[in-house]
């Protein structure tokens, strides 16, 4: 029997939006495949070549429509102070009101789509449930590789389950005669993509592009969850979660989070260069933690797919990605090759000799655009990746020896450091983030982007609170059972701008040393920025790096250091008069550490 307070809503989205039909998605392999099939037939979607990606299509979106739309996000909290300084806010009201004129009869000439969903393994007590109602089919096959779609879920539906209400219409109503567009969405000042944090609600309109409508990842897993996080003692965090078998056999499994463009997906799927390790994704993008009755604390990975970005993903950067995608995925706005296969910038030495770019065009390496969109994307099963790790799907999920927090620096960030304690690992989350380049529009090229916990644009409520909530997390345990927390930087560069860390495999010589202080306390040496490997026991075998780049990596130079902690009081001011004391604290003794 379904639940009545879901089908009374269903039935209120109908009434409101006018679908032509309402049709449930039951989460099967031949829905998936009929769906997609029609949507080719109707030159929605191209598919590419069989025998070269076998159950595999392109799709291109409008060129307006091909990123999250930050400044069309908010939080509608009751409250404004509750969205806090570093969220959108409108009141729930105000903003229903607007909202629903919008979803007055949007769905007309389509079809409404259904989708229950678990984000986390079926019936793990880690797991919530949502049901998006869509009117794109472009999302319903996205959301089914993304999450645990249909009947399996709606089983576990009881009249007395809370579920996320997620709607979302791409806002392109269709009356008689009218043509639909290849890919329907509304213009920029009409999308709105709004969590109400306290009606466990979601309402997205006028885009059909990823974190905009696919509801369960970004607006579901991050903002609903951080608030259902903070009122229920767990984490809802913006991690990838790796684990690493060393050539002893033992097991350990760390999470990350990194802002965008710092190789999250890349970690995650890492090919480590030292021999004997092993690594295997658990996921690459988000993680819920909790304490379990051990004091120890468990992460699971919400999504089953992976929705990574194209661009740059090759085989030397990422065998596993590609391995990933080499069917049954979904890309957007990447190039087609003429045998039917896809394209984008860097997945190559060198570019085909023509293309189909990303908008449909034809496409030579002299043209002056670039082929595949920049944020093009595949969206893949997680389970067809060759290293995901067996258990990735495990309903009690996996323990966490190190919290990773990492940027893109090329100065000053030492190439790891270890945290003194929880509240300090904190503090180093708190002040993450990556040098502005002139690949970002802004008059602030060379200064630093904060980007706390990489969650800047995800955290359902006020900062403050977030990072209160981090705080009282590192009580609910003993301090050693806590992981470890640590802050990492790939990216340093030399007075030439040549980076001095080679990364990607090799970045495992960080995690060894990471698992060794973890398990064992070992080869640490102390500096006022925290715990630094001591360069004589890090394990550079068989890796060539020129001794003034290694020296560099491990420095901690005191100027630089000073104009971090004047960039990161001026970053503190974000908190305005709420900033939290603990981090107050932090500043002031890593300054004082400076001086002693
Ligand atoms: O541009 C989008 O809509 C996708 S955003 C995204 C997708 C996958 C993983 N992470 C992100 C992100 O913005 O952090
Ligand atoms: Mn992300």
């Amino acid at each position: 029997m379904y639940s009545r307070k879901l089908l009374d809503w269903i039935h209120e989205v109908e009434l409101l939006c006018q679908p032509d039909q309402t049709v449930w998605w039951h989460g099967t392999q031949q829905e998936y495949d009929a769906l997609l099939e029609d949507l080719v037939i109707k030159k929605k979607a191209i598919r590419l070549n069989p025998k070269l990606r076998p159950g595999c299509v392109l799709f291109r979106t409008d060129p307006s429509d091909v990123a999250r739309v930050e400044q069309r996000t908010f939080i509608s909290s009751k409250r404004k102070e509750d969205a806090g300084p570093t969220n959108n806010w409108v009141s729930p009201e105000t903003m229903k009101a607007t909202m629903l004129e919008y979803y007055q009869g949007s769905m007309r000439g389509r079809t409404l789509y259904v989708i229950p969903f678990s984000m986390g393994p079926l019936g793990s007590s880690f797991s919530k449930i949502g049901v998006e109602l869509t009117d794109s089919a472009y999302v319903t096959a996205n959301m089914h590789i993304m999450t645990r779609t249909g009947d399996s879920v709606l089983d576990l539906m009881t009249e007395d389950t809370k579920f996320v209400k997620c709607l979302h219409s791409v806002g392109y109503p269709l009356s008689k005669g009218d043509i639909d567009p290849l890919w329907p969405c509304a213009p920029i000042e009409q999308k709105f993509i709004t969590q109400f944090p306290e009606d466990n609600m979601i309402w997205s309109y006028g885009s059909g592009y990823g974190g905009n409508a696919l509801l369960g990842k970004k607006c579901f897993a991050l903002r609903i969850a951080s608030y259902q996080a903070k009122n229920e003692k767990w984490l809802a965090e913006h991690m990838l979660i790796l684990k690493l078998i060393s050539p002893e056999g033992v097991i350990r499994y760390v999470t990350g989070a990194f802002p965008s463009a710092c190789g999250k997906t890349n970690l995650a799927m890492i090919h480590p260069s030292l021999p004997g390790w092993k690594a295997e994704t658990v996921g690459d993008d988000i993680a819920w933690l909790r304490f379990k009755d051990d004091g120890r604390l468990y992460a699971i990975n919400p999504e089953a797919g992976f929705f990574g970005v194209a661009s740059g993903t090759s085989w030397k950067s990422n065998p596993n990605a590609m391995a990933t995608i080499a069917k049954d995925t979904i890309f957007t706005n990447v190039a087609l090759t003429d045998d039917g296969d896809v394209w984008w910038e860097d997945m190559t030495d060198q570019a085909p000799a023509h293309l189909i770019d990303w908008q449909g065009n034809d496409w030579t390496p002299s043209s002056q655009k670039k082929a595949a969109h920049p944020n093009c994307r595949f969206t893949a099963p997680a389970k067809n990746c060759p290293s995901i790790a067996p258990n990735w799907e495990d309903p009690e999920g996996v323990p966490i020896s190190a919290i990773l927090f990492g940027g893109r620096r090329p100065s000053t960030i030492p190439l790891v450091i270890e945290s003194f304690d929880f509240n300090h690992g904190v503090f180093l989350g708190s002040i993450m983030g990556s040098e502005i380049t002139a690949a970002t529009i802004s008059d602030d090229i060379g200064k630093v982007r904060r980007d706390p916990f990489a969650m800047l644009p995800f955290i359902g409520y006020h900062i403050s609170d977030y990072i209160n909530h981090w705080l009282e997390m590192g009580q609910l345990t003993q301090p050693e059972k806590l992981p470890k927390i640590y802050f990492v930087n790939w990216f340093r560069k030399d007075e030439n701008g040549h980076y001095l860390w080679p990364g990607f495999g090799e970045n495992i010589r960080v995690l060894e040393w990471i698992l060794s202080r973890t398990d064992q306390d070992k080869n640490g040496i102390t500096t006022p920025v925290g715990i630094l490997p001591d360069p004589a026991q890090f394990n550079l075998k068989g890796c060539s790096i020129d001794p003034v780049a290694y020296k560099t990596l491990f420095s901690v130079d005191s100027s630089a250091w000073e104009e971090e902690i004047r960039s990161i009081e001026q970053h503190q001011k974000i908190y305005g008069d709420r900033l939290p004391e603990e981090l107050k604290k932090q500043l002031m003794e890593l300054k004082q550490r400076f001086h002693s």
